[in-house]
């Protein structure tokens, strides 16, 4: 069984040997400060926890560092490959790269350069050790939103991105990973992806153009990313739903609205989850099984946003919510979720 969990660094160091050497890796938002090592693939997010829920697990007052770890029954190994760091087992791999971003001769800016490098080195990787099918990517940048090189930094990312997916000879449409892409104040570009030997199949969301598919009005090369993946292990399906925001075909809607957004961005999420179950024949997907992560724009929106999760979802769901920046000037709030059913 593959499982994700939400893991405050206490509450790992807690555990026994045996069950952290089961760990693949992790994502730990990590606030500013700073924070002790973690001897595991894991990317590092200078991003604040705000509040998460059910608050009794991890059973700690605020973490300073909260993980999204993803753990496995099967005996791991480990490996290092240039940047990249990361465990597998016979069926899927997790790894991370951190890359600092530097100027080169080309054309091309900085981000848009080690955006590049970084998923080549990552197909390279994926397909010497014949993991093909990535499930999911993470994309964490800093300053999201600024401009440089007469272009917006999320759309040097996109550029650098699809320019690598075409090298590595991958679909730039159709059957792409679900992902997301975040912006923090500062750090590395940082990339988690968790890949396998099964195939994934790609779900789209039919209020939603395909994000591959946006025309030029949002930067010259498109995202490449599907609304999520659902992909069946051993006896399991997984869901991965991408970073959801309030947008209906390609634009955004109520740009200054934080409760209509997140309205939007639920209704787009259970369009997503009616796709999956049509494809799905052992599982049904519910709202209200789903692990959230909830990025928002503006701490003082959390309420707010808060208030509309519970009137769609219901109580006692489960979600952290972090501050971060949404890759359009816009969104105020981007919500993405996973979820494993066993079957059988
Ligand atoms: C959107 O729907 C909002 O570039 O990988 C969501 C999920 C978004 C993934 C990405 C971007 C990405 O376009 C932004």
């Amino acid at each position: 069984m593959l499982t994700s969990l939400n893991l405050s660094q206490a509450a790992y160091l807690l555990q026994p040997a045996d069950w952290q050497k089961q760990l693949l890796g992790a994502v730990r938002f990590s606030g500013s400060g700073s924070v002790p090592g973690f001897p595991l693939p894991h990317i590092d997010v200078p991003m604040r926890v705000l509040d998460y829920q059910p608050a009794s697990k991890p059973p700690v007052a605020m973490p300073t560092a909260l993980c999204e770890a993803w753990h496995t029954d099967q005996t791991l190994q480990e490996g290092q490959s240039g940047d990249i760091h990361y465990r597998y087992d016979g069926s899927v791999l997790f790894g991370v790269i951190h890359l600092n971003e530097h100027v080169t001769p080309t054309g091309s800016s900085p981000l848009q350069h080690t955006t590049e490098q970084a998923y080549q080195q990552i197909f390279t990787l994926l397909d010497a050790l014949d993991y093909p099918h990535v499930y999911r990517f993470w994309n964490y940048m800093a300053q999201i939103n600024s401009r440089s090189h007469d272009l917006e930094r999320y759309r040097q990312f996109n550029l650098g991105r699809q320019a690598a997916f075409m090298t590595s000879r991958r679909d730039i449409a159709g059957n792409v990973p679900a992902a997301c892409a975040l912006g923090t104040a500062e750090g590395p570009l940082s990339i988690a992806f968790l890949a396998g030997r099964p195939p994934a199949v790609a779900i789209e969301n039919p209020r939603q153009l395909s994000a591959c598919d946006y025309p030029p009005d949002y930067g010259p090369r498109s995202p490449v990313f599907s609304r999520a993946s659902l992909v069946q292990l051993d006896r399991q399906v997984m869901l991965f739903i991408s970073g959801t925001a309030s947008i209906v075909g390609h634009a955004t809607l109520h740009p200054q609205d934080v409760a209509a957004q997140t309205h939007e961005t639920m209704t787009n999420i259970e369009a997503i989850i009616n796709a999956a179950n049509h494809e799905s024949a052992h599982v049904r997907f519910t709202l209200a099984q789903l692990f959230y992560r909830v990025y928002i724009r503006h701490e003082a929106d959390l309420k707010t946003i808060q208030a509309v999760l519970q009137a769609r979802i219901g109580s006692g769901y489960s979600a952290v919510f972090l501050q971060a920046d949404v890759c359009r000037q816009d969104l105020l709030v981007e919500i993405e979720a996973n979820l494993t059913v066993p079957f059988a």
